[in-house]
C-alpha cells in the first residue's frame, strides 16, 4: 500500500508531493523513492521530523505497527492519513485518542476507502432519503482470490471485515450492537491454518440486520458487493460491470481481481480530498473515534470467531470528535 501511495501521489493527486519514504528496509525504501523525484528515504519516522523532512504523513504500515508511528507524527503536530486499521485493538486506539486529544482539533483521517467509493455513496444517499422505504437488512459479500501464508484467522476479522465495521454504520446510519460469526462447510482451497468463509452476523442498534461472507480464497477474482433491502425495494452496489461480451457461446462480464482496481476511485479521492483538507488546517473523512468504534467492532468480531453473539459497547464520544 505504501508503494501503491506514493505512485498515486506523485502522479495523479494534486497539491501534494512525496519528499520522504520512511522504510527500514533500505532496498524498498529506494525502489518506493525512485518513483518520486527527489523524495528522501530515512529508516524512522524520528529521523525524518528531526530533519523536517515532511509536514504531513501517510501511514502504510501494518497495522501492529501504526501506534508507533501515529505518537510521534501527533508529538510533531503532523495532520496524517492512516491507512486502516487505526491500531490493531481498542486499548492501542484509545492511546493515540488521547494523544490527538492533546492538539487543537483531530489531526488523523483513518483510510477506510470505501467511504470514497461512488456506489457506497450513492447507497448512502438512497438510505437517508427513504425513498425506498426503511432500511431492513444488508447482505454483503466480501470476496478475496486468495491470502499468503501468514494470514491469520483474526484477520479474517482485522483485516477484511474492519472495512465492513467502518462502512456498515455509515451507511445504515447506526452503530454495531453485536457480532455472530457461523462457520460454512470449509473451503478446501484455504491455507490450511484458516477456517474460512465465514458469515459474519451483526444487528445494529437501529434493528437492521446484516451478513457478510467473507470468503478469501474464492480464486476467481476480488468481489466486494451489497444488497440493501428496504420496505419497498432492493438496491446492489459492487456488481460485475464494464464490457460485455458474447463470444463462442459464452456471455462475459469483466470483474476485478484485486481491492486496488476495484477501489481505485476510492483510493484516489481520498488521498486528494485528504490533501486538500491539509491545505484547509481540517480533515475531510473518518475520523480517529471512527477509527476507535471500528476497533471496539473488531475485538467483539475475534471473540465471536470462538461462538456465541459477542456484544459491542461503545461510550459516549468524546466532544473533541464532535
Ligand atoms: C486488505 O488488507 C484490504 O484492505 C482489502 O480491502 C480487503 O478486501 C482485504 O480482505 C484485506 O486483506
Amino acid at each position: 500500500m505504501g508503494a501503491d501511495h506514493v505512485t498515486r501521489i506523485t502522479h495523479r493527486i494534486s497539491g501534494a508531493a512525496v519528499t520522504a519514504v520512511v522504510e527500514p528496509d533500505p532496498g524498498r525504501a529506494g525502489a518506493a523513492a525512485a518513483t518520486a523525484t527527489g523524495a528522501r528515504t530515512f529508516a524512522r519516522l524520528e529521523d525524518a521530523l528531526d530533519a523536517d523532512a515532511l509536514d504531513a504523513v501517510l501511514v502504510a504500515t501494518p497495522g501492529r505497527y501504526h501506534e508507533a508511528v501515529l505518537l510521534p507524527a501527533l508529538e510533531a503536530g503532523l495532520p496524517v492519513l492512516c491507512e486502516k486499521p487505526l491500531a490493531p485493538d481498542p486499548e492501542s486506539s484509545w492511546r493515540v485518542l488521547q494523544a490527538e486529544q492533546k492538539l487543537d482539533r483531530p489531526h488523523i483521517q483513518v483510510g477506510f476507502m470505501r467511504r470514497f467509493d461512488p456506489e457506497y455513496q450513492a447507497l448512502r444517499e438512497l438510505i437517508a432519503s427513504g425513498d425506498a422505504g426503511e432500511l431492513t437488512m444488508l447482505r454483503c459479500v466480501h470476496r478475496n482470490p486468495a491470502v499468503p501464508d501468514s494470514f491469520t484467522q483474526q484477520m479474517l476479522v482485522n483485516d477484511s471485515v474492519v472495512h465492513e465495521f467502518d462502512v456498515v454504520p455509515w451507511l445504515a446510519g447506526s452503530d454495531v450492537r453485536s457480532v455472530e460469526v457461523k462457520y460454512p462447510r470449509r473451503n478446501r482451497l484455504s491455507p490450511a491454518h484458516l477456517r474460512e468463509p465465514i458469515l459474519v452476523i451483526m444487528e445494529l442498534a437501529n434493528g437492521v440486520l446484516v451478513d457478510v461472507e467473507l470468503n478469501v480464497s474464492v480464486q476467481f477474482g476480488y468481489q466486494v458487493a451489497t444488497e440493501a433491502v428496504f420496505d419497498s425495494g432492493l438496491a446492489r452496489i459492487g456488481q460485475p460491470s464494464g464490457l460485455q461480451t458474447w463470444r463462442d457461446g459464452r456471455f462475459s462480464v469483466p470483474d476485478h481481481t484485486s481491492f486496488k482496481t476495484r477501489f481505485a476511485t476510492a483510493f484516489e479521492a481520498q488521498v486528494q480530498r485528504w490533501v486538500d483538507a491539509v491545505g484547509r488546517g481540517t480533515i475531510d473523512g473518518p475520523n480517529a473515534w471512527d477509527g476507535y468504534r471500528v476497533a471496539l467492532a473488531c475485538e467483539a468480531g475475534v471473540k465471536a470467531l470462538d461462538g456465541g453473539v459477542v456484544p459491542v459497547e461503545i461510550p459516549e464520544r468524546p466532544a473533541f470528535y464532535a
